[in-house]
């Protein structure tokens, strides 16, 4: 495959307002993010991505954009974040934004002209009908609102404060277009574009044989017939004439359908974010593992459906999953071993590896046990829809404390201080209160820990051509809950071993391997120990 930066880079997801506060006023900003260059240069990342800082009334925590030239007023301003690319390239590092392009909040000024008359010049950029189809929205509740002023149903995949803009509108399509390019010139590399497998829809009523008042319609809203013309036009009128990198979040595409989403012969994008591996090898009612033999199926299908055509995006979280450590791993007792075996396991694929703040010292879900506790907009309608269906507070609960996005977003974990060192307000979201044992104060200066396990892994990969460019191979299948997996590249060999279980395995090291990374001080011959991980250089 061409060599490219991208492919060489490994980088880390910030979201800022659990990140790090500097004005005290309880919500990480961009300052914050400056201020912690330091540590994510001696972490060995190259690039960072930023989710939303535009201007936004929060309903989403900033996927809800009101302005998407301003910065919103919790995160600073437009001079802080010049500064902070500033910052950022001085250091030889790069910067990704997140772009939200399937909707805009309802109190952006292009939703507001839309809404207040049928005959305004952009009531076309959104979408407007007089009767509503039959679909859920992606939060839970009806798809479509209506308003009013103009007796008319707006669409809206999630929230009802997130109105989906109408790209079947070519000047729609060109503010957006001019909009992306000021942020190109600005001199910003790549772009995570959200939901993006969303853009075209096919506004037609689900069938609905239960009787439901709403159905889920994702046939009907996602990968549509005529999606990829427009992320072609996106791609040439925009990314496609510069240096950057782009990820798309797709959230249902498969292995199969990768051609003409990232190909490098006819892709929109250089990489996709895909939820298959969390959707296949792990179910949300059975916390306390992850399923080996899914998880191997569903990863080498990607890993060889891209190989010699298109690059992965790897990853284990982000801010829109629980923890893995809590959810695949065992966060009691194999905690750490935990926390790193996974982070083997993924870290080494051929792809890009994305690393989730907090990922990187094992951070846990959250033991919230009141509904009050949580802030996400998904969390708080999932309890209330089910709440309203009848299902028990005590149920509900359980749910959330297994599944909610905001054990993704307590904020980071920095030291043995007040709020963790977080903010010296009262932070937007409470703590984890484990901070007092799990945070970077402490791990930094173990060599044994999770955080000292990914800066090797980090350098090793680095190190290694193979390790980025090899061709990935699957062995050991006959252990059942070993992930291993051979890298190769002209005469070099690797082998990646990660061991996903609470107990201890018989297993045969290679003879003739110089053992490069393992996550255990002491080995035991012809076994491997709950969780561990090792890589070898094979000779
Ligand atoms: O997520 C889009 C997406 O694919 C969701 O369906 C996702 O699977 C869901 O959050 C899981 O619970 C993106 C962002 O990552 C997310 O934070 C936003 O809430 C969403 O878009 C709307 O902008």
């Amino acid at each position: 495959m061409k060599k490219t930066w991208w492919k060489e880079s490994v980088v880390y997801q910030i979201y800022p307002r659990s990140f790090f506060d500097t004005d005290g006023d309880g919500f990480g900003d961009l300052n914050g993010v400056r201020a912690k260059l330091d540590y994510l240069q001696e972490l060995g990342v190259d690039m960072i991505w930023l989710c939303p800082v535009y201007k936004s009334p929060n309903i989403d925590n900033g996927y809800d954009v009101s302005d998407y030239q301003a910065i919103m007023d919790e995160m600073g301003t437009m001079e802080d974040f010049d500064r902070l690319l500033d910052d950022i390239h001085s250091r030889g590092m790069k910067i990704m934004m997140d772009l939200v392009l399937n909707h805009t909040s309802d109190q952006h000024p292009w939703f507001l002209e839309s809404k207040s008359s049928r005959d305004n010049p952009k009531r076309d950029w959104y979408v407007w009908r007089d009767k509503p189809t039959n679909w859920e929205s992606i939060f839970g509740g009806p798809a479509w609102t209506y308003d009013p002023k103009t007796s008319q149903y707006y669409f809206h995949l999630f929230s009802k404060s997130q109105v989906d803009l109408n790209w079947e509108n070519a000047e729609l399509r060109r503010a957006i277009y001019d909009m992306i390019l000021w942020w190109l010139e600005k001199g910003i590399d790549g772009f995570r574009v959200d939901a993006i497998n969303h853009l075209k829809k096919d506004y037609t009523d689900m069938p609905n044989p239960e009787g439901l008042n709403y159905v889920a319609a994702w046939e009907k809203m996602t990968n549509v017939q005529g999606i990829q013309e427009l992320l072609e036009e996106l791609r040439r009128e925009t990314f496609g004439r510069y240096d950057v990198v782009t990820v798309g979040e797709a959230n249902s595409i498969r292995a199969h359908e990768i051609g003409e989403w990232i190909s490098e012969e006819e892709g929109k994008f250089n990489m996709i974010f895909h939820l298959e591996a969390h959707e296949e090898a792990w179910s949300e009612e059975s916390v306390g593992g992850v399923d080996v033999d899914d998880l191997r199926i569903v990863l080498d299908r990607w890993q060889r459906s891209t190989q010699g055509i298109a690059w992965n995006a790897l990853y284990l979280e982000n801010h829109d999953r629980p923890r893995t450590v809590s959810t695949w791993g065992n966060d009691r007792e194999l905690w750490r071993e935990s926390a790193t075996a996974l982070a083997c396991m993924y870290f080494f694929m051929q792809g890009t590896p994305f690393i989730y703040q907090g990922q990187e010292i094992g951070m846990t879900n959250a033991p919230f046990d009141d509904i009050d506790l949580y802030r996400d907009i998904e969390t708080k309608n999932m309890y209330r829809y089910n709440r309203q269906k009848g299902v028990p507070h005590v149920d509900l609960m359980k749910t959330l404390q297994k599944i909610s996005r905001d054990h993704a977003r307590t904020p980071m974990q920095w030291n043995f201080g007040a709020n963790a060192g977080f903010t010296g307000g009262k932070p937007w979201i409470p703590l984890n209160p484990n901070f007092n044992w799990l945070n970077v104060t402490a791990q930094q200066p173990d060599p044994q820990s999770v955080l000292s396990f990914y800066k090797k892994m980090v350098q090793l990969r680095k190190q290694h051509e193979a390790l980025i460019y090899g061709s990935t191979h699957l062995t050991f299948l006959e252990c059942p809950y070993v992930y291993a997996y051979t890298r190769e590249y002209g005469q070099e060999r690797y082998l990646v071993v990660s061991h996903l279980d609470n107990d201890t395995c018989s297993w045969w090291s290679p003879e003739e391997g110089q053992l490069l990374l393992s996550n255990y001080a002491r080995h035991i011959d012809g076994k491997l120990q709950p969780y561990e991980a090792r890589v070898y250089l094979l000779t």
